[in-house]
Order: structure tokens, then C-alpha cells, then sequence
């Protein structure tokens, strides 16, 4: 069972020690934590072809690469909804953060505080929830362009969807985030108020650093590209000046994705016939499960109703 070549072996160190391990492997426990030192030198190499050597064998955990040259006919549709009373939005001082006057412009609740509002509903209707069918091998053409964020008076907005709270990004993909942010009135901001953006993945209640960097001049962007290294994690942007700026995103490995609208429904296309499993996450309420079974050029509803935690 454990003839794997040296050779083999080898590689998947180098491989190991480049950050060049597929996506979603379950890495031994000590691995997934790369801010704790498991890269700076505290493990040997013979460590290393240890656990090589448990990658190895999980290997057959590896997604497949996702073929996108057969779209189907089929749609999924459907709409979130929240039963009973939602959480209360997240106050946060502005007084204890910088740039208070600039930042109270947007989304304050008028007695000095930001409104960070983790579940949004409105009639019923959940927003902020990213829809999405698992282990889909092939179907539609998927082109990924990246994630896109920008700073924008002290609120870190996902660009391109009907959330800008919540919006996807794919492993080894870039994100972006650019600084619109500057205070002309104030002679210590007038070119750029210094956001610091910090991204993480996060699983459960364990959060890793992804990056840390500075970005302090308007027009200013950041480049990162993602590194998830656990299967089922997120991630989470926060700033490091300016605790309420938050964005999250589901990592996606298909393009049979969709941001529900403010109305909480979504849809999603040109899928081809078979049995699916349907995710609908939320950052803060989780995710649910529905099996769909779809014909050539049918239509299935599914319908997902989340509760307070
Ligand atoms: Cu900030």
C-alpha cells in the first residue's frame, strides 16, 4: 500500500514545499496552519515525505479538472427564505476606529455607530447567499476572471453581483482590492485613507491568514492570489484598521454558481441532465443541502429556508 516511488515522493515535497497541492486534499492536521511555522524550517524533510507520503494516498480525494465544453439544457430555480426573527445587525463605534468623520457616511445608524447587517432579509426573502451545484464535472463553459473588491468609504464591497457582502472566489485564482477611499478635508488622508486589507480562511471557528497588506492611497490595488488549503473553508476579508469591513466569498470550482437577487430567489442554467447535489451557504447561517434530479431540458424548483443559529 505504501509503494510509492522516491522519485514520486520527492515530487509531491517540492510540490509540498511550492504551494502547488491541489485545492481541496485533506492535509494532515499540523499542515493546515502555515502562519504556525510548518514552512519555516520547525519540520524536516523527513516529516515532509511523511506526510507526502499521506498526501500521496489522499490523492484520490483531488477534484477532477472541470470540463467545460457540454452545456445542458436544464435550470434550477428557486428562493431563499428566513423563518422567524433574524439576528440584530452588528454595531460597531466609529469613534474607535480611524477616520471616524470619513467613514460615518455610510451605513451608520445616525448615533455614531456602523450597521453591519450579517442577515439581511427583507420580507422574508434572504439575501447574501451564494447558490451553487457540487462536483459538477462538466456542463457549460467556465471562464473565471477573478474576484474583485473595492474599499469604498470604509465598507469592503464585492464587485459584479446583487451582494456586495457576499461574492466567490476560486482556489488559485487572484483577488483584487482597490482603495477609493481619500479624504480631501482632512490633510493627513487627502490622497488615501489607509485601509489594511486581511484576508482569511476560515472553517468552523478557525481562521488562517491568507494576507496582510497595507493599501493606504486612493486608486491603490492589492493582487493576491487565493490559497485555500482546506476542504469546505471560506474566506473572509476583514480590515485590520477598521474592524466592520467585512466581505466574504464561497470558493467555487464550477461555473454553476449564482448570488440570489434582494428577492431571494435565483436561477441557474444550462445544466445538463442528471442527479445533483444543491448548496445554498450563507457566511454566518451556514449551508444546507438538496438533492435535485434535472432531464435534459427541465425545470426544477428547490427552495431553501435557513433559521437563526
Ligand atoms: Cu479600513
Amino acid at each position: 500500500m505504501l509503494r510509492i516511488g522516491f522519485k514520486k515522493v520527492l515530487s509531491r515535497v517540492k510540490a509540498f514545499e511550492n504551494y502547488k497541492m491541489g485545492p481541496w486534499v485533506h492535509y494532515p492536521g499540523p499542515l493546515q496552519n502555515e502562519e504556525e511555522g510548518i514552512m519555516s524550517g520547525k519540520f524536516n524533510k523527513a516529516m515532509l515525505i511523511g506526510m507526502a507520503i499521506s498526501i500521496g494516498l489522499l490523492g484520490a480525494s483531488q477534484s477532477m479538472a472541470y470540463d467545460g465544453g457540454a452545456p445542458g439544457g436544464a435550470s434550477i430555480t428557486g428562493k431563499i427564505t428566513f423563518k422567524g426573527t433574524p439576528p440584530a445587525p452588528k454595531l460597531f463605534s466609529f469613534a474607535k476606529f480611524p477616520q471616524p468623520n470619513f467613514c460615518s457616511q455610510a451605513d451608520s445608524d445616525g448615533k455614531g455607530n456602523r450597521v453591519l447587517k450579517e442577515v439581511n432579509v427583507e420580507n422574508g426573502a434572504l439575501r447574501d447567499v451564494v447558490v451553487y451545484i457540487e462536483d459538477i464535472k462538466k456542463g457549460k463553459p467556465f471562464n473565471f476572471k477573478g474576484t474583485e473588491v473595492k474599499a469604498n468609504m470604509c465598507r469592503f464591497l464585492a464587485q459584479g453581483g446583487p451582494s456586495t457582502f457576499v461574492g466567490v472566489v476560486m482556489n488559485k485564482a487572484k483577488i483584487s482590492i482597490e482603495n477609493t477611499d481619500a479624504d480631501p478635508s482632512d490633510p493627513k488622508t487627502k490622497d488615501g485613507v489607509l485601509h489594511n486589507p486581511h484576508g482569511y480562511e476560515v472553517k468552523g471557528s478557525s481562521n488562517t491568514t491568507m494576507f496582510n497588506k497595507p493599501l493606504p492611497t486612493k486608486g491603490q490595488v492589492i493582487t493576491e492570489k487565493v490559497k485555500l488549503r482546506k476542504h469546505d473553508s471560506a474566506m473572509k476579508v476583514e480590515c485590520d484598521q477598521h474592524g466592520f469591513m467585512q466581505v466574504w466569498f464561497f470558493p467555487v470550482e464550477n461555473p454553476y454558481y449564482t448570488i440570489v437577487g434582494n428577492d431571494g430567489s435565483f436561477a441557474i442554467d444550462q445544466v445538463p441532465a442528471g442527479k445533483y447535489e444543491v448548496e445554498a451557504w450563507h457566511p454566518i447561517l451556514g449551508h444546507q443541502e438538496k438533492e435535485v434530479t434535472v432531464s435534459a431540458s427541465g425545470k426544477v424548483e428547490v427552495d431553501f429556508d435557513f433559521k437563526a443559529q
